[in-house]
């Protein structure tokens, strides 16, 4: 039924707990698409162990993972939810395209130099291969869109590279997949450092709020965000702190920056910061209710995992297939 649609793929890490960043940069934008596409989402922890994971939090983190897609409005009647780790064609691949993707162009990648600095003692092959996994991550399905915050556009540009490497010698094997980057909330800033992304690693609980924190404490951590001295509601020079505010409310209320100045005209830091935690709690309540009826139910979980990556699975063979066929590998059956 799906045979001629075209192709979204995205994924999320399951390497801590999940972000306001992650909630408007991506996982919001997911749902909008699944009438047109056929969508694939996926809970990528092959990628996370390119960092250090205690195993318990991973399994348990995998689940939660799919448990917000789902609280975030993801149907699993309606799009393909599976796990990374569950389709061995993504590790296939990957190997592959590691073989079609040059030293010089993974060691330009700003997410690794960021991570290399953030994990010195831990500079894993993984984390430098890691753009050539997420490449396979799209290139087996020939996904046309790829929804992501900014962060993720030099790892898309570089996943659109290997695909016109690899058909430049092999014919049109795979798609090239273009990225789909939300308009306002691409990039939300730490609210303790708002030059910095919020990231969900960030050791300063007060940098970030967590899609999962109930109302007091997202309206608290808001009432903190770092500002300036002025008392201006509007963007400007040295202004990124109240900017990202604005950034975040027109986010969860669909208001345009000019209203957003209009509506706080006079009326100070403190009234905007309560209003900003107000919307943002209000529009996660119920995302974290669902989240708990569903986290609650891992033998559903389960089952919802084993129908996605069965479907994925067969996706993917298709493309893998083509692949091993066109790099001279024999094809034998036992
Ligand atoms: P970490 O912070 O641990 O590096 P991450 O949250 O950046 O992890 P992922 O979980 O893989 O990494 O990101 C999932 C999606 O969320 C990606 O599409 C990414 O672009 C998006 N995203 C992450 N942080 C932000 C942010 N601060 N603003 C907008 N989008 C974001
Ligand atoms: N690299 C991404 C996560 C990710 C991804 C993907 C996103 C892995 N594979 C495929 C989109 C498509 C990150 O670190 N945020």
């Amino acid at each position: 039924m799906f045979q001629d649609k075209k192709v979204v793929f995205s994924g999320v890490q399951p390497s801590g707990s999940l972000t306001l960043g992650n909630y408007l940069g991506a996982i919001k934008n997911f749902s909008a698409f699944s009438d047109e596409y056929r969508c694939y989402y996926c809970v990528v922890d092959m990628h996370a162990i390119t960092v250090r994971q205690n195993p318990a939090e991973l399994r348990r983190r995998t689940y939660d993972t799919l448990a917000l897609y789902m609280a975030c409005g993801l149907d699993p009647e309606r799009n393909v939810l599976f796990v990374q780790s569950h389709v061995p064609a993504h590790a296939e691949l990957a190997w592959i395209l590691d073989c079609y993707t040059m030293f010089g162009e993974l060691s330009r990648m700003t997410q690794f130099k960021d991570k290399s600095a953030k994990n010195a003692d831990n500079i894993n092959a993984g984390l430098f291969t890691y753009p050539s996994l997420m490449a396979a991550d799209i290139l087996l399905y020939q996904t046309e869109l790829v929804p992501v915050g900014v962060d993720q556009k030099q790892h898309l540009e570089l996943s659109r590279d290997i695909a016109n490497r690899f058909n430049g010698v092999y014919g049109d094997v795979f798609v090239v997949p273009e990225p789909y980057i939300p308009t306002t909330s691409a990039k939300i800033m730490s609210l303790a450092e708002p030059s910095k992304k919020m990231s969900k690693s960030d050791p300063n609980e007060n940098a970030v709020i967590r899609i999962l924190d109930d109302r007091d404490t997202i309206v608290r951590k808001f009432k903190r965000a770092v500002t300036d001295s002025g008392c201006e509601v509007r963007r400007g020079e040295g202004k990124e702190g109240i900017e990202n505010l604005m950034s975040i409310y027109g986010a969860v209320t669909g208001k345009s920056f000019d209203e957003i100045e209009r509506e706080f005209d006079g009326r100070g830091y403190g009234d905007f910061k309560l209003a900003v935690g107000e919307a943002v709690a209000d529009s996660l309540e119920g995302v974290r209710r669902e989240f708990a009826r569903l986290s609650a139910d891992k033998k559903y979980l389960e089952e919802i995992m084993a129908k996605g990556a069965s479907e994925a699975a067969r996706a993917a063979a298709r493309t893998l297939g083509k692949v091993k066929k066109k790099v001279g590998f024999t094809d034998i059956r036992y």
